[in-house]
């Protein structure tokens, strides 16, 4: 008789574990997975509103460039002299790319839309 009511007494407090778990934690306290990720080590070019953003990005020889694409439509990262091109990337979508191994200005320019200018500058 006492087996049974202490098993009662045990369930009713683990629901009571398992409810107050559930309710304290807040909703929504989790990013959405992908979209803020740990922070790459390396440098970013974010595309925004038909930019590139920064315009202008110094960055040692080699490095890993990250190309992050917030616009709706599908952008490039295509260098003047074709030094890199990351092709077409989708709007929401992310690339990536090697920075030159040699220092100087590089000039590039979006594939699809070509008054899109910005420089990646190795030094
Ligand atoms: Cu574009």
């Amino acid at each position: 008789m006492t087996a049974v009511r202490l098993r009662a007494a045990l369930s009713a407090a683990l629901l009571a574990l398992a409810l107050g778990a559930c309710s304290s934690s807040p909703a929504g306290s989790h990013a959405p997975a992908g979209s803020s990720g740990p922070a790459p080590s390396g440098a970013r070019i974010t595309i925004k509103d038909f930019r590139f953003q920064p315009a202008t990005l110094t960055v040692p020889p080699g490095q890993s460039i990250t190309v992050v694409n917030e616009d709706s439509t599908a952008h490039t990262v295509t260098a003047d002299d074709r030094s890199f091109d990351t092709k077409a990337v989708s709007g929401g979508a992310s690339a990536a790319f090697t920075a030159p191994a040699k220092a100087g200005s590089y000039p590039y320019i979006c594939a699809i839309h070509q008054y899109m200018h910005a420089t990646l500058t190795v030094s």
